[in-house]
């Protein structure tokens, strides 16, 4: 489609990087299972590995991946896009390029766990140093920057806190310090939210949630703002291997095309819901970005086209009374992972933040009373009359 980067954002969904295809008419983008690619003759082959575009082999670049590369980064506003075998290969892809021997990133304490584990477990191996900070206050970013700083990375809303860190502010601190900001947009999904829009470099999602939606599929994607940003990740992502396979590109291409109606419908819930819980007796509190109790409302107003679908809650009793209800409730499946169509309901400080040490995990305002809801696109009365039944049990 001509000037897709003029058209609406359901417009790009559905359109942005699909092409009929010329031999077939196919309008729905081929899977291109294959691993290599015929080279017309040997002067042929040589031009494409000397950098004349063509097909090569499928870790170096497959058109179905292109298809789905082409599309996020149109949603996103980036200049193009990197397809990862998982949401924690794209992380890697980014800390690889940019941190090294002597090197220093800035981070959102409240990251999911193990996107923050790994710099504290595994890259002190190769020099690097990591300081996490509440990055819903801008001042405790700049306040950590240093000399070797060359990465800011934020999560915002953040895994599982919903804390929210403000872009701009945190642009150019990074831009003033020599540093790249990262997001990860992964709770916001391109469809609330464009950090490259608002002075982020790189943009990386977990497409596992709320971008592919049907829990079927594990992946990820970077997207750079900048060609020759783009170009240093995608030599170190080419040879480490973390690329995508043509399938999941293809399975995620089929689960993108519904992301607004998917977006409207499950955020729509999790609104109804929140108001329900907030109302409700037996809730201690609850944090999600489209309640006025938000501490960072304002902010998600203003950054945000929109709340998303996932929120945490603590219920009176604490521990033991959060455990009943996951136990019981029978529409959200207890399960890690958010952004399906259907919704899941987990315990973070047993579950997906577990490798966190316990106190860390309680500065980052994970405690063990969290509940975290992704909500889904079922019909909405089947959602609150399960919860309100469950809580009776508490
Ligand atoms: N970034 C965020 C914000 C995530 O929530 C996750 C996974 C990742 C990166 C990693 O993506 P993956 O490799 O799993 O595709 N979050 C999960 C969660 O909250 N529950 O299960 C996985």
């Amino acid at each position: 489609m001509k000037d897709i980067n003029k058209r609406g954002m359901d417009t790009k969904i559905i359109h942005a990087g699909q092409h009929i295809d010329p031999t077939t008419g196919a309008v729905a983008t081929p899977i291109y299972q294959t691993s290599t690619f015929a080279f017309r003759d040997a002067d042929h082959g040589a031009a494409c590995f000397g950098g004349e575009p063509g097909y090569k082999y499928t870790r170096l670049g497959n058109p179905t991946t292109e298809a789905l590369e082409d599309n996020i980064a149109a949603l996103e506003g980036g200049c193009g896009g990197l397809g990862a075998a998982s949401g924690m290969a794209a992380v890697n892809m980014v800390y690889l390029t940019y941190l090294g021997m002597g090197t220093h990133i800035v981070a959102t304490e409240s990251l999911y766990g193990p996107s923050r584990m790994i710099l504290e477990n595994e890259y002190p191996r190769f020099g690097v140093e990591s300081s996490f900070v509440d990055s819903t206050n801008p001042e405790n970013v700049a306040a950590a920057m240093k000399e070797n700083t060359k990465l800011v990375y934020i999560e915002t809303p953040a895994n599982p806190t919903l804390s929210m860190t403000d872009v701009e502010a945190c642009a150019k601190i990074a831009h003033d310090g020599g540093a790249l900001l990262v997001v990860d947009n992964t709770f916001a999904s391109p469809y609330l939210q464009n950090p490259l829009l608002q002075g982020a470099d790189i943009v990386l999602h977990s497409m596992t949630k709320f971008i592919n939606g049907h829990t079927d599929v594990v992946a990820g994607m970077v997207v750079a703002k900048d060609p020759d940003v783009l170009a240093r990740l995608r030599t170190v992502h080419y040879n480490i291997g973390g690329t995508m396979d043509p399938h999941q590109a293809w399975l995620v291409l089929r689960g993108v095309k519904s992301l607004g109606l998917r977006m409207d419908r499950a955020q729509e819930n999790a609104m109804k819901l929140a108001t329900f819980l907030e109302n409700h007796e037996k809730i201690e509190w609850i944090r999600y970005p489209g309640l006025e109790s938000h501490p960072q409302y304002e902010l998600g107003k203003r950054q945000m086209r929109g709340p998303g679908a996932v929120f945490s809650f603590g219920v009176k009793g604490g521990l033991e009374a959060g455990k009943t209800l996951i136990n019981n409730v029978e529409v959200p499946a207890l399960a890690v992972s958010l952004g399906g169509i259907e919704s899941l309901i987990e315990h973070p400080a047993s579950m997906t933040h577990a490798s966190i040490p316990l106190e860390e995990r309680l500065k980052a305002e994970i405690t063990d009373d969290l509940v975290r809801i992704a909500v889904g696109c079922e019909t909405y009365e089947d959602i609150e009359k399960d919860m309100a039944r469950v809580l009776e049990m508490i």
